[in-house]
């Protein structure tokens, strides 16, 4: 009876615990990549990211269109990437970094490496 009892709270116990480690723990795992950028609707979104310097972004194209990644500076430049298509840069360096695509002028975006 007494064992019977202890087993009882000891599953208790231990369902708490799950309870509060996939609560608790993961929380990180529930945000989405905070160093990817979507291309959709002819636009970057977000149109500006902070990282932390040695970050890589990655570009993902969910557009119908055809788009391309090309640094201001030329650090970097994708090729024309077609729909569910990625371009990745890793970024070293802290600083500010514009760009475009260079098929469409008029979307642009900025890469803040702290
Ligand atoms: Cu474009």
């Amino acid at each position: 009876m007494t064992l019977g009892r202890y087993r009882w709270v000891l599953a208790a116990v231990s369902a708490a615990l799950l309870w509060w480690g996939a609560a608790g723990s993961p929380a990180t795992a529930a945000t989405p990549d905070p160093s990817s950028i979507v291309v959709k609707d002819f636009m970057f979104v977000p149109v500006s990211l902070t990282v932390k310097a040695g970050s890589t972004v990655t570009w993902a194209n969910m557009d119908d269109e055809p788009h391309t990644v090309v640094s201001d500076t030329g650090l970097f430049r994708s090729g024309s990437m077609d729909t569910n298509e990625s371009f990745a840069f890793k970024f070293d360096k802290p600083g500010t970094y514009h760009f475009t695509c260079s098929i469409h002028p008029r979307m642009v975006g900025t890469i803040v490496v702290q």
